[in-house]
Order: structure tokens, then sequence, then C-alpha cells
């Protein structure tokens, strides 16, 4: 991704007529054009940047004398299904790094590459003691990187249990989703979705491929899944009470389901959940596994209230009920969607008043992405110490260096961002080199007392 750059600002005095030397009129520099990412619950797929790899915003045109700015730069926005997450990435490695940003509502936008500012025209720089600034600023540059992006799955409900505990069966039952289903486990290799409607709603659920223990840890297949299950508002806990051709207990498949997840990411712990019972169909006629589903009945309903903090009339995350079910009947399968439809649209509300502006979201890269760009290093390299940060390299580059007063304005910056203190802390001298951008200057400590910009802004 690459941002325009800034126009340059104008160094420019007025001419009139009988005015022998008019005030400074340099207009600013037009800013370039950001590349910027913007969910589309519209796209579904990340296929458009397969094979398309680069993207360019236009650079901003450089300003002109009688205070004329240049146009800015156009923005590139490129769509993105919602559930894109932004990472940057490293071209030399090959490896994605840092999340940059997470794009999990509508609408939402995130400035990728963003465009260099226009440099500003002579009239800025005007003070009580200058009257004629014989320099203006150079464009910044743009953004410049690589970024790695990844769709992840972003069904409102889960479907969630040992394998063979009928989740494929389920979500045929409730959707016209028609994923193969068979008696033996882990016949689902890669999640499923389905859209199911209950009433006026609708949602859409995965089935995920079956869980055993250690999954957290990556045994079976459903350490590739738990990571979808990470962003999915509702997780609904199929238990087949039948107990599987192995003979397990259905109470013990629940506990281990619930220790895999919370062990996999310990807010999956908290995460709204609805438990159910399969198979009651083949629970009528045995003894032993109605006795099961009483067991887990009180587990649930325990469960939901230490979920609750103990309180026993809060809100918990967990359902208290647990929905008997038969997924090869269909009997308790239109309760079970009601439940599951009822819980979507509490939590969509609830997520759309946390995400009520939008803006929010973007407010918090956006004070992130400052905060690492404002950032600068000294270090001691042999005989120089070398600085390094986004910001400080922007404003050496915005300097016209072969302008003397150009060069004591950036002094003026330095000064303001505390360069001058980071480097007597690193233990520079008087006379010492000191590079920023590839450019060398030399470190003078005590210029403070003659900063003629004092009152300007940075
Ligand atoms: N009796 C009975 N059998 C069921 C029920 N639901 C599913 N089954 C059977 O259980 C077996 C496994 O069903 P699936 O739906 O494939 O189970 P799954 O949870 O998707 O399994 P994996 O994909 O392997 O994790 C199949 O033989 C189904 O016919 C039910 O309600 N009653
Ligand atoms: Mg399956």
């Amino acid at each position: 991704m690459k941002a325009g750059a800034g126009g340059a600002g104008c160094m420019s005095f007025r001419r009139e007529a009988h005015v022998p030397k008019g005030g400074p009129d340099g207009g600013d520099g037009g800013s370039g054009g950001s590349v910027v990412l913007e969910a589309d619950a519209a796209v579904s797929t990340l296929i458009d940047y397969r094979f398309k790899h680069h993207f360019k915003a236009q650079r901003g045109v450089h300003g002109k004398g009688s205070r004329m700015h240049g146009a800015n730069g156009e923005d590139v926005v490129l769509k993105v299904p919602v559930g894109t997450v932004v990472r940057a990435y490293d071209d030399d490695t090959g490896q994605a790094g840092e999340m940059l940003a997470d794009l999990v509502c509508d609408g939402q936008r995130f400035v990728v590459a963003r465009g260099g500012r226009g440099g500003r025209g002579n009239t800025h720089f005007v003070t009580s003691t200058r009257r004629a600034p014989a320099f203006a600023e150079l464009g910044e540059p743009g953004d410049e990187l690589s970024v790695e992006l990844e769709m992840k799955l972003l069904a409102d409900a889960a479907l969630v249990g040992v394998p063979s505990a009928g989740k494929s069966s389920m979500i045929s039952r409730m959707s016209a989703a028609k994923p193969k289903i068979a008696d033996y486990p882990f016949t689902t290799l890669v999640p499923n979705l389905g859209v199911a409607t209950s009433g006026d709603d609708s949602f859409v659920i995965a089935d995920v491929p079956g869980l055993i223990e250690g999954a957290h840890e990556g045994r079976g297949l459903g350490h590739e899944f738990l990571r979808h299950i990470e962003r999915t508002a509702l997780i609904v806990h199929v238990v087949d009470m039948t107990g599987g051709y192995e003979g397990r207990d259905p109470l013990e498949d629940y506990r281990i389901i619930n220790e895999e997840l919370k062990r996999y990411a310990a807010e999956l712990d908290a995460r709204p959940r609805i438990v159910v019972a399969n198979k009651m169909d083949a629970v009528a006629q045995d003894e032993a596994m109605q006795e099961s589903v009483r067991r887990l009945e009180e587990q649930v309903r325990a469960d939901s209230i230490a979920a609750a903090e103990g309180d026993e009339f809060a809100p918990s995350p967990i359902d208290p009920k647990l929905y008997h079910v038969s997924a090869l009947t269909g009997q308790g399968v239109d309760a079970l969607k009601a439940a599951i439809a009822t819980k979507v649209r509490h939590l969509r509300e609830a997520a759309r008043l946390e995400a009520s502006d939008a803006e929010s979201f973007e407010k918090v890269w956006e004070l992130r992405r400052q905060s690492r760009e404002d950032a600068f290093t000294v270090q001691r390299e042999e005989d120089a110490f070398v600085v390094r940060g986004k910001r400080i390299e922007r404003m050496v580059l915005q300097t016209d260096q072969d302008n003397e007063e150009a060069v004591t304005f950036l002094q003026h910056r330095f000064r303001r961002i505390g360069l001058d203190d980071a480097l007597r802390e690193a233990g520079a001298r008087d006379g010492d080199e000191v590079v920023i951008a590839g450019l060398s200057f030399e470190y003078e400590s005590g210029m403070a007392d003659d900063d003629i910009y004092a009152e300007l802004d940075l």
C-alpha cells in the first residue's frame, strides 16, 4: 500500500505595483491521498486481493503563490469483507506482525497508508522578528507498507461439541446447509455456514469440526477452528446424550469442551452460551441416559449461576435451560432456533450500542498509530547517534536542507519533540554526529535560548 506524498508548500512574496517587496504569500501543498480499507457487508471474500497486490494513491499538488493551495490527492478505498483482520507484513521475512486493525462492523474504515501532509507555505513561518521567511516546507512522504489481510469467520452462533455429537445434523435441520453427516468422528473437516430463520429473525450459524481433549494445544482438528469460535458472539454447545458409540459420559464430554474453550482463550469462558441435549429420540427408552440428562440439566443451571458471579438473579451469559432436541427427528429444533434467534438479536443490539459511534473504533486505531509514529529511539552506532522514528524522519524529509532558514526551523521542531533531551540522556556531546533519515547533523546543546520560532507550532 502506497499513499501519496504531500505537495510542497510554496515560498513566494506578494508583488504589487509600487510595492518593492510584499508580504509572504506562498500557498500550502495539498495532502497526498491515503489508502483506506473499508469493511463492506456486500463483499464476502478477499478474492480481489489475490492477484492484485499493489495499491497506490495520488500525490498532493504543490502550493503556489497568491496563497493558492495545491489540490489534495484522492484516496484509494479498498472494500473488504466484514471480519477482516489487518496485520503489518514484513516483505523480507514473509512474516505477519502486529495487528493494525480488526474491521468488525459494516462501514468501519481504517486508514492503512496515510497520505503525506502538504508542506506549509512561507506564510506560516512569519514571526514577530521574521516578517519575510524565505522558506517553505516540502511535502511529507506518504506511508508505504505491506499488510496481510485475513478474513475470519463471522457467524452469529457456532455449534461446538465432541465429534459425532450431531452438529452437522443440527445445521442441516436449521438451515439450507447440507453438510456431510456420518457416524464416524471428524466427518466435518472445514466449517459450514448456514442461514437460519425463526419468525422475522435470521442468523448465521456455523458448524465447526468436532473438538477433543487437547484441542487448545492443537490436538485433532479443533484448533484451527477455535480461532473462529473466538469471534462468534454465541456458542451453541451440542451434547450427545447417548455418549456416542464409544460409550462416553455426556457430562464428561460437556466439561471437556468447556475446558478446551477456556484454555484456548480465557474470555471464551464467559462467552454467551446455549447448551443442547441432542439425540433425545434415543434417550426415551434408556434409564441411564435419562439420568444423564437430569445431571446435565443441573450442571448447566449451576454453571449459569456461577457465570453470573454467584448472583442467581443477574443475567448470566450461560442460558440456564438445557434444550432437549433430536436433530434426527426434528423434535425441539424450532424451539432451539427461536432461543438462538432471540439471543443473537440481543447480542447484536448490545454490540451496536458498543460500536454506536463506529468512529470510536477508528479513534482507537488512530491513537495507536499516533503513539507508534511519535515515538523515536536514539541509538549509539559507532561514532554517531542514530535516531529512528516515523514522525521525526518525516520532519527531516520535509525540510529543504539547502535552505538555512528551513534548517533552523527543523531545529526548533527537534527541540519541541524532545530530541535534544533524548540525545543528552544518550550521552551526546557538542559536535557529535547525529543521523536521522540518512542525513547527518551536528549536535549542539544550549540553543533553546535563541529559538526564533518559539512562538510557532510544529
Ligand atoms: N439417534 C440420533 N442420531 C443422531 C442425531 N443427530 C445426529 N445423529 C447421528 O450421529 C452421527 C453423527 O452426526 P453428525 O451430524 O455427522 O455429527 P457431527 O457432530 O457433525 O460430527 P463431526 O463432524 O465428526 O464432528 C450420525 O450418524 C447422525 O445420524 C439424533 O438426534 N438422534
Ligand atoms: Mg460434522
